[in-house]
């Protein structure tokens, strides 16, 4: 595939609440989109950085910055080469992610770029992520992440209303002095025979083992990275003191850290994003990885676009990804998306089947969100 530029967009899309987590508090999303451009299609890219390296060291200024200081300049210069013995100098996604290796983390960026290579591939081909990743669902059931609120009751109503539009499992964002009560208070309210879970987003420590057991009461599906990224082998010794699995996010950063993980015990399920993990053939290979070890695993979010969203849709319907994921519905985190809008129903998600990502930018939508945009030629 050869291209003729790429167009990094930045976008400012206000959230319809703030979404508050253990390591700070969202307004609005500040995303940088890739556009690749070749002869034959234009592929899209949602990097999901976010505006401060709080939820991991990346952030959408950094991102930006390294692609065009390093990672869209090494595509530019292996198409510049001559064609190979093979006749082709072209890209493909696999070989972008080749290139892009020598770069040091950045995952987020790398990430990006590459899915905007392979959503130009695949719109080319005719063949929809769904087809590509090997999806087996035609839809999936969706769960919703719920951040930390004010009071119990400002919880229980916000819990309420997901439970009223269909979603299927409630994620309740925790941190010291916000957990055992309100998960005792939804579980009153709502019964056991919700599907519960948590995410403490990094917010404890070893030493608070014992607190973190009083949740093995309230039947949840599994704890979410309670620990620092980096404690791999602390959370090994909290999955021994709880019953609750301990499932990873931030610390799984790769196939290897999957890897390592699950043959250290530190984790018995996986959150796969794409995003965090470098793109989706590296999530593709954590969802390999997971299944063969009969590891649950399922698709994180990172509050994305219609555009991310797409394909994160199409990663929850393989059939390794056997918990419901944070793939919301459009409107639970932006009341006008920039593709036409994911809708729920009955709980679920339909998977697009359209080439590539299946959806576009509308337009005028893409205009009035449009913060700034850079065309680098090649
Ligand atoms: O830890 O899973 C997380 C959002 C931003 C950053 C980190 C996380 C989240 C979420 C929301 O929990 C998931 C979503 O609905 O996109
Ligand atoms: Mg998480």
């Amino acid at each position: 595939m050869k291209i003729n530029g790429i167009e990094l967009r930045r976008i400012a899309m206000p959230l319809v609440a703030p979404f508050r987590t253990s390591f700070g508090t969202e307004t609005r999303r500040d995303v940088l989109l890739v556009r690749v451009v070749t002869p034959q299609a234009e592929g899209w890219g949602e990097c999901v950085a976010m505006s401060e390296p709080l939820y991991s060291p990346e952030y959408v200024d950094g991102a930006a910055d390294v692609l065009r200081r390093f990672m869209i300049p090494a595509l530019r210069a292996r198409l510049a080469t001559p064609a190979d013995a093979d006749g082709d100098a072209g890209l493909d996604a696999n070989l972008v992610g080749r290139l892009l290796e020598p770069f040091r983390g950045h995952r987020m960026a790398k990430a990006a770029l590459e899915t905007a290579v392979l959503d130009a591939e695949l719109r080319t081909a005719g063949r929809s992520f769904g087809s590509y990743l090997g999806a087996t669902r035609d839809r999936v059931p969706c769960g919703v992440s719920v951040g930390i609120m004010n009071s119990v009751p400002e919880l229980l109503d916000a819990v309420a209303g997901y439970l009223d539009e269909g979603y299927i499992r409630i994620k309740l964002k925790i941190e010291p002095g916000w957990d055992l009560d309100p998960v005792r208070a939804v579980r009153e309210r709502f019964g056991d025979g919700m599907l519960l879970q948590v995410d403490a987003n990094a917010a404890y420590t070893l030493a608070d083992a014992n607190h973190l057991a009083k949740l093995d009461d309230f039947d949840l599906l599994l704890i979410e990275q309670p620990l620092a990224e980096d404690d791999m082998v602390q959370h090994a010794a909290l999955a021994k003191r709880l019953r609750t699995p301990i499932c990873l996010d931030e610390s799984i950063e790769s196939a290897a850290h999957a890897a390592a993980a699950i043959s250290l015990g530190a984790c018995s399920v996986v959150n796969i994003k794409p995003g965090r993990v470098g793109g989706y053939l590296e999530a593709r290979r954590i969802h390999d990885l997971c299944r063969a070890h009969g590891v649950a695993a399922w698709c994180g979010g990172m509050l994305e676009t219609g555009l991310g969203r797409a394909a994160n849709v199409a990663l929850a319907a393989m059939p390794g990804c056997t918990l419901p994921g944070d793939t919301s519905a459009s409107r639970r985190y932006f009341a006008t998306d920039i593709t036409e809008p994911f809708e729920l129903q009955d709980g679920h998600l339909t998977v697009p089947t359209g080439p590539g990502l299946g959806v576009t930018p509308i337009p005028e939508i893409l205009e009035q969100v449009t913060t700034a945009t850079e065309w680098i030629a090649f």
